[in-house]
């Protein structure tokens, strides 16, 4: 039976996020929810996490009164995580690039400061087929240069993703309908099709490396990193080092020794450094 819990620290903010298999503070690797938490640390506001099995966040998501936010390709609703919930305000956000953006109107100069200064982010990716699931479309906050980045981002790593769905650590008590439920959505036979083998796997791993190209040259022009403003991290960092979260759990160790290595090691200092706002509490 799927459930919810709460980890033991305290705070006026509940996080939801995906509990996978336990120990969860380990396999935690769902990207939107990593931007959540980069965003809550950066911000070094009070709150603890609830982790939600995966069958039951349209439950957990309705139970606080929050609809859909993502639709599937043939528009039935998409119940995701993260969530947030904050006593002090009694409001309750339920998409990541929201939840940046109350984080930052609601709590101005807390912890590391501004999450969105102004800066270019000059990053494209047009995914060569159509997603097996189509990204979220919504409003930019105000902050336009970060929500097209943020599309452009999830739009790159999610054509790749392939490469990490079975390493994703599935939680062993909720595993059979899980892998049922990816199945349906993606319209494949059988949990085994999304294995890839060796040569297919080179295949993508190569076109990952190329589609990243461009992104490593925006975080390259400032000689200073390892963030794109040199020292200073913002929202733009936290959404590529939290999809890098994703590709550390779940790609072999190989793989990921290789992506930290590509473009003379961006995206390895990237995460490196984003250590400071990556505890799981
Ligand atoms: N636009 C949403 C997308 C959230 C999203 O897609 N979340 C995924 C995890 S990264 C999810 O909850 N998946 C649940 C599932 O696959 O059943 C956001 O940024 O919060």
């Amino acid at each position: 039976m799927a459930t919810t819990s709460n980890s033991t620290s305290t705070g006026t903010i509940v996080f939801y996020d995906i509990g996978h298999k336990p120990p969860v503070t380990e396999s935690c690797c769902s990207p939107n929810p990593w931007k959540t938490r980069l965003a809550l640390n950066f911000k070094a506001v009070p709150y603890s996490t609830s982790w939600v099995a995966m069958p039951d966040i349209a439950k957990v998501r309705r139970s606080l009164g929050e609809s859909a936010g993502r639709k599937f390709a043939d528009g039935s609703d998409f119940y995701t995580l993260p969530m947030i919930h904050d006593d002090a305000t009694g409001s309750t956000i339920s998409d990541s690039f929201d939840i940046a953006v109350y984080l930052q109107h609601t709590y101005p100069d807390s912890g590391a400061g501004d999450l969105f200064p102004p800066q270019t982010l000059d990053f494209t990716f047009t995914p060569p087929f159509d997603l097996a699931v189509p990204l979220s479309e919504r409003g930019d906050g105000g902050f336009p240069e970060y929500y097209r980045f943020n599309t452009n981002v999830d739009a790159v790593f999610t054509t790749h993703t392939l490469l990490m769905v079975s390493g994703m650590p599935l939680d062993p008590a909720t595993i059979e309908q899980t892998k049922a439920e990816f199945v349906r959505r993606a319209g494949v036979r059988s949990w085994d099709d999304f294995t890839l083998t060796s040569e297919a796997r080179e295949k993508l791993m190569e076109s990952f490396q190329g589609a990243l190209g461009d992104l490593a040259k925006l975080f390259l022009e400032n000689t200073e990193g390892p963030f794109l403003l040199g020292q200073r991290a913002s929202y733009a960092d936290l959404i590529v080092g939290a999809w890098l979260r994703m590709a550390y759990v779940c790609l072999p160790k190989s793989e990921w020794e290789e992506v930290r290595c590509w473009h003379d090691g961006v995206f390895g200092r990237l995460h490196d450094a984003l250590d400071t706002f990556a505890e799981v509490k």
